[in-house]
């Protein structure tokens, strides 16, 4: 996947509404849009559409997917009916479920992300001793694309190195979570940033002023 700045917007914000007024500012600066629970619980699957179509940009459903296999194909077709070009997979649950969502992936020619380590402090306790295995998983799987925490680089340098130069690795945790955009792109081919932007004063001026502090 192609991402322009290497920066992912992560939409969480609670109305289609707040969305329009957000996308109408930052979308010159973005072609690559992630949309999770907090605008589609509030929107409906619809906004995955709405958001696509406004702004001709990619959608990645960060749905976090972690069910039984079943399950997870009925929730991945919907999400790729509903317009998604990527949705974001848990690798805790196992390969029978992500492979449901690979599955679901190559009928209708969209793409997983494959969530290896958290970025949240919590994550330390169950999903650290084994997001290594769920990154070989992957590989073992064929995935091509992963998830990793920008607040531990240690880890997500690891990460990479399970995965091999040529996956596509992106980052979340960047700016309010306490991860360096700079820093994480030594690792990471795009960085996903929700709050340092949709909550600042003027979002144009903290997504020039990341784009630049990336460039240097
Ligand atoms: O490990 C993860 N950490 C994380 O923050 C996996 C994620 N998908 N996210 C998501 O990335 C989180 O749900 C939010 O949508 C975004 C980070 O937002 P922010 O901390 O920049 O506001």
């Amino acid at each position: 996947m192609e991402v322009k700045n290497k920066i992912i917007l992560a939409l969480d914000v609670p109305s289609m509404e707040k969305a329009v007024e957000l996308m109408d500012k930052v979308s010159p600066y973005l072609d690559t849009v992630k949309i999770g629970y907090p605008l589609v619980l509030a929107e409906g699957l619809e906004s995955v559409s709405r958001v696509k179509e406004e702004y001709d940009c990619k959608v990645i459903c960060d749905f976090k997917v972690a069910d039984i296999p079943a399950t997870n194909q009925k929730i991945a077709d919907v999400t790729f009916q509903a317009g998604a070009d990527a949705i974001i997979v848990h690798g805790f649950v196992g390969a029978d479920s992500a492979t449901s969502c690979l599955e679901s992936a190559n009928q209708h020619g969209k793409e997983i992300f494959l969530l290896t380590e958290m970025s949240h402090p919590g994550a330390s306790r169950f999903l650290q001793p084994v997001s290594m295995d769920i990154a070989s998983m992957g590989v073992e799987m064929g995935i091509t694309n992963y998830v990793g925490p920008s607040t531990r680089l240690d880890r997500l340098g690891k990460i990479r190195q399970i995965i091999g130069k040529d996956s596509f690795l992106i980052s979340p945790g960047v700016g309010v979570q306490g991860g360096n955009p700079k820093d994480t792109l030594e690792f990471a081919d795009a960085l996903i940033i929700g709050r340092s932007i949709y909550l600042a004063p003027d979002p144009v001026e903290i997504l020039e002023s990341i784009i630049d502090s990336i460039e240097l």
